[in-house]
């Protein structure tokens, strides 16, 4: 393979440019050279898809894959990068310069496509037969730019320049059919290598594309608008990632979608069963099961059935027996919009045969209810259709043989709570998988200088197979290891420095605490409690010029969803308060605000291997899991954040000593809520009101949009929701408390690196790789090593 890649990457990049590869531009190198790359992977890839396509598999369905970046895990993956680095060099290209060309697939929104992506590689890793079946959207997830500290939205058209990690599979094109529409879903593959195996799994991501090109005779006619308005109606199905659904016509368009890339890949999975098992459908469950990444894929539940009992004739309860072995969902969120819901008009608008097997599916799941005695109110409850809408998450609950969440904590509040109907009916569906993250991108990919001294300390690379090893080098710990790692830290963050000098204009210094917290912009997140400290601390530092602090860059990068305006008020609040604090010399000289802008996959991948501290804040009982919590501690950070989501089980495998724990938790909540009043806090906390009357006093400028009032007044007013929902104000103390002691602690950096290094060696836990081999458990697939 090595020799391959030397000698192809000329002649690709050759191809891509028409040029010599010394003449070619950047990008064009970029493109010759991921182009070499599946070239060299093409026949292992062929000889797993055929491999896997015998047995049994499991198919991976979700509206997101935030991939990021592809050719340096590529080239990670397949032990290519001082290959790549010398065959690039020699003709006086650098390689770094050349990976930045890359643009990022941001086909998804946040933790949950990124989620999808990790598991893909640990499949792979895993030899484990899993193919991901998504949308190839032509516009990722929007680009944010900041405007006066407002965040603006710009489309992202990410593949526009060629893009050579997708393969279009024009021979496995389907035809997916709606009442108003009939459209070609054509196939466009993406290899998903893994790490010290030659196996390469696959991402299928459908592209909807009109059965004629256009309409010709239209077009001759001189009637050209009509000509191209068919193809345009279908390449909307592809075009944008969650279009905005506030209309009517926007949730067609999002059901659209979802009904797209379930009816085409079941299409394709049900035809790979024949062609190997004979046309008996009957077994199918026997060599198929389907994971639904949250509700977005529940239509597949419906669609099958369709091509069950019309294209196979299976009787309904032969069907549904099928289907009811076949599939399993995921739920990722305890917010509202886990329950996804559409109105039936929809249905019947789009696919009146789908809505007349929901229909039959309500029936039939009503009298089944009834017949174990479950009472009126609850059937009408979570029913697949009630109150004049379509319920995805009952569907899925009520045809999947396994439900799970995706942290201890979550699974527990499912079970008690969102889902408790369904958990007291089926107790035996539950089970929890806490999520977990690839060590390939981010560590050995994205922390190079650690990834290095972790050879070097357990004596080879086997970690990045096995992250669990490293607990075993716990006690490794001795001080020219500390030494190391403080070094590492201290490269990584003035390499994190000057990238941020060079993207944000802003100067940072490598010795200050790197205090980080990167996420989608959410209130439940408490994004709002990291700005409320940072104004305080800088109060304080204006009243007492005498006050020790620590120097400290908080670092944010997050997107709010172009609608959320509290969300985008709440980035612009930071943006302006970090124009206060970088713009005053006395205060700058020890606080930095950095507002990353178009956060995603490759920023992540330059700030995590720099944090010192991982902000994990969210309100206990509404973070599912989180995912940045486990990239962060496996590079070493340490995490200061509340008992939520898998904070709980990262706080258990490092120890209390070893994370800073603070605020009340899921079970103290309800009781502190009855009597809580945030307008004592207000006036009894310290910090707290000279923080809220800054909101409005004129010390904070919001360009007159009144959103700073407005976040203020989320605080005090209860509207449509109680007043403080996210418990801000509760949990000041706490948190002010904790990050102040937590930078005190930072000044004994010896007794800092040996808690990071715990962190780091006790990560193996939150490896995808272990999350996908409880979920290959429930799945019954088992690995297939094609050499
Ligand atoms: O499971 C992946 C990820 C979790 O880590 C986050 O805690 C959770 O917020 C996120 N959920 C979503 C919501 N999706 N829906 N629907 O992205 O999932």
């Amino acid at each position: 393979m090595t020799k391959n890649l030397m000698a192809t990457v000329p002649s690709q990049i050759r191809a891509v440019s028409g040029r010599p590869a010394d003449a070619s531009t950047p990008m064009e190198v970029w493109q010759g050279l991921s182009s070499a790359v599946v070239d060299a992977i093409a026949d292992d890839w062929y000889a797993t898809t055929r491999a896997y396509q015998a047995g049994r598999m499991e198919h991976y369905f979700s509206a997101e894959f935030l991939m990021g970046r592809a050719l340096l895990n590529n080239l990670t993956n397949l032990g290519l990068v001082e290959e790549a680095r010398e065959a690039i060099g020699a003709f006086g290209q650098n390689l770094s310069e050349i990976l930045e060309q890359e643009p990022d697939a941001a086909l998804g929104n946040g933790g949950l496509g990124r989620l999808a992506a990790c598991f893909l590689d640990s499949c792979a890793t895993l030899d484990l037969p899993v193919t991901g079946y998504g949308i190839l959207y032509r516009y990722g997830l929007f680009k944010q730019l900041f405007s006066d500290g407002f965040q603006t939205e710009h489309p992202d058209p990410w593949m526009e320049e060629g893009y050579p990690f997708v393969i279009r599979r024009e021979e496995c094109a389907r035809i997916v059919r709606y009442n108003d529409l009939t459209v070609r879903a054509v196939p466009y593959d993406m290899p998903i290598t893994g790490y010290g195996t030659r196996n390469v799994g696959t991402l299928r991501l459908w592209r909807a594309e009109a059965i004629e090109e256009f309409d010709y005779e239209a077009f001759n006619s001189q009637r050209f608008t009509d000509a191209i308005v068919e193809r345009e109606r279908t390449a909307d199905i592809s075009r944008v990632l969650y279009p905005n659904d506030t209309t009517y016509e926007g949730k067609v368009l999002r059901v659209r979608q979802q009904y797209f890339f379930c009816s085409a890949s079941l299409q394709e999975i049900v035809d790979n069963y024949i062609a190997h098992h004979g046309a008996d459908l009957s077994g199918f469950a026997e060599f198929n099961s389907i994971q639904l990444n949250d509700t977005h894929p529940v239509l597949a539940i419906p669609e099958l059935m369709r091509i069950l009992l019309d294209e196979h004739h299976l009787g309904w309860e032969q069907a549904w027996e099928v289907v009811s072995r076949t599939f399993a969902y995921t739920n990722h969120t305890v917010l509202a919009e886990a329950l996804e819901t559409w109105e039936i008009s929809i249905f019947d608008k789009l696919f009146p045969r789908i809505m007349e097997i929901v229909r039959e599916i309500d029936r039939r799941f009503r009298d089944d209810l009834a017949a174990r005695g479950i009472d009126q109110a609850t059937i009408d409850y979570i029913a697949p259709i009630s109150g004049g809408r379509v319920h995805m998450a009952w569907i899925a609950c009520y045809a999947s043989y396994s439900i799970n969440g995706v942290a201890a904590l979550h699974t527990e509040i499912l079970k008690r709570d969102t889902l408790k109907e369904w958990h007291a009916i089926w107790p035996e569906r539950f089970n929890n998988k806490t999520n977990g993250v690839t060590p390939r991108r981010w560590l050995r990919q994205c922390n190079p200088r650690l990834s290095a001294l972790l050879d070097e300390v357990t004596g080879s690379d086997a970690w990045v197979r096995d992250l669990s090893a490293l607990q075993g080098f716990d006690g490794a710990a001795t001080d020219a290891v500390l030494d190391r790692l403080a070094e590492v830290k201290r490269a990584n963050k003035a390499d994190f420095a000057d990238w941020i000098k060079a993207r944000e204009g802003i100067e940072i210094d490598p010795d200050a605490i790197f205090d980080v917290q990167i996420k989608r912009l959410h209130e439940y997140k408490r994004q709002l409690l990291n700005a409320f400290y940072i104004l305080d601390l800088y109060f304080r530092m204006k009243d007492d010029p005498t006050l020790v602090v620590p120097p400290r860059v908080f670092i944010f990068g997050a997107k709010a969803a172009p609608g959320y305006i509290r969300a985008k008020g709440i980035i612009k609040l930071i943006n302006t308060i970090g124009e206060l604090i970088n713009n005053d010399p006395v205060i700058s000289k020890t606080l930095k605000v950095v507002f990353v802008h178009n956060y995603n996959v490759s920023p992540a991948e330059h700030i995590i291997p720099a944090a010192d501290v991982s902000e994990q804040i969210s309100m206990a009982g509404k973070e599912a899991s989180g995912t940045s919590n486990m990239k962060f501690m496996m590079n070493g950070a340490l995490t200061l954040g509340t008992l939520d989501g898998a904070n709980v089980e990262i706080l258990e495998a490092v120890g209390p000593e070893n994370a800073y724990i603070f605020g009340a938790t899921e079970d103290e909540l309800p009781a502190l809520r009855e009597s809580y009043d945030p307008a004592w806090h207000y006036e009894n906390v310290p910090g707290l009101k000279r923080v809220l009357d800054a909101l409005i006093d004129g010390t904070l400028d919001d360009n007159g949009s009144g959103w700073f009032a407005d976040l203020r007044r989320s605080i005090f007013e209860a509207t449509y929701e109680p007043a403080d929902v996210y418990y801000v104000l509760g949990d000041f103390a706490a948190y002010r408390e904790a990050k102040d002691r937590m930078a005190a602690d930072y000044a004994d950096q010896r007794a800092w690196q040996r808690r990071a290094w715990i962190n780091i060696t006790r990560s193996g836990r939150f490896s995808s790789d272990r999350t996908i081999s409880d979920y290959a458990k429930v799945w019954g697939i088992s690995p297939t090593p094609i050499a």
